[in-house]
């Protein structure tokens, strides 16, 4: 038979109750992480930031470089894309498009939140279509040899990359108190491949 992998139960594991907190191992193959890896490479451009006033900007705080797939660009994007629909209920046309980041040696991302925060002046444009954000999940596609952990600081979290492990991560309201701030921890030893997929409230077009 097909074992397509879509079809197969996953482990979902609570790693903090509230804020909601999960990983799932093994939720994409060996080949999927490869196959990702291998697609983004070639596009791979400075990562940038969102600006208080609704720009985007390079940022010494987010020193990764990324490329970015349209909702359902390829097959395996759009496979992966109703698996995490699936898993945590939030439906295909609410996420962002696939998002895969490279941190080389020395590259991080340091603590902030996904959320647009409701005061500054850039957040109504950002909003607009699809509301806020409200949950993150993170693809890891391979394994660091040291650091490039996904840090919570005032939960007192880390999480290590495991090639083909899921993290899902939720803040259903954008107040900076929400224990959600989080951040990539500077690779140590070797690099790091990860998908960020930003979920909104509502329909994202
Ligand atoms: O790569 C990470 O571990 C990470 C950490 C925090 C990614 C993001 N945030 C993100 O892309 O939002
Ligand atoms: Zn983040």
């Amino acid at each position: 038979p097909d074992m397509n992998t879509a079809t197969l139960q996953k482990t979902v594991y609570t790693v903090c109750d509230e804020p909601t907190i999960q990983t799932v191992e093994g939720f994409l193959s060996a080949a999927e992480c490869d196959a990702l890896i291998r697609l983004a490479t070639p596009s791979l451009k400075p990562s940038t930031v969102v600006t208080d006033t609704g720009g985007s900007t390079g940022h010494a705080h987010r020193t990764s470089t990324g490329t970015y797939f349209q909702r359902s660009q390829l097959p395996i994007i759009d496979r992966l894309e109703k698996r995490i629909a699936e898993t945590w209920g939030h439906p295909v046309i609410n996420g962002e498009g696939f998002q895969v980041l490279r941190y080389a040696e020395g590259a991080e991302y340091r603590p902030h939140y996904d959320f647009f925060d409701p005061r500054l002046p850039g957040t109504d444009q950002y909003t607009k279509s699809g509301g806020n954000r409200v949950a993150t999940v993170l693809l890891y596609l391979n394994e660091v040899e040291i650091g490039g952990e996904t840090v919570f600081p005032d939960l007192g979290l880390e999480i290590k990359p495991v090639k083909g492990m899921a993290l899902y991560f939720a803040y259903p309201y954008p107040v900076a108190d929400s224990l959600t701030l989080h951040g990539g921890a500077p690779v140590v030893k070797g690099e790091k491949y990860v998908v960020t997929k930003w979920l909104r409230e509502r329909a994202y077009v």
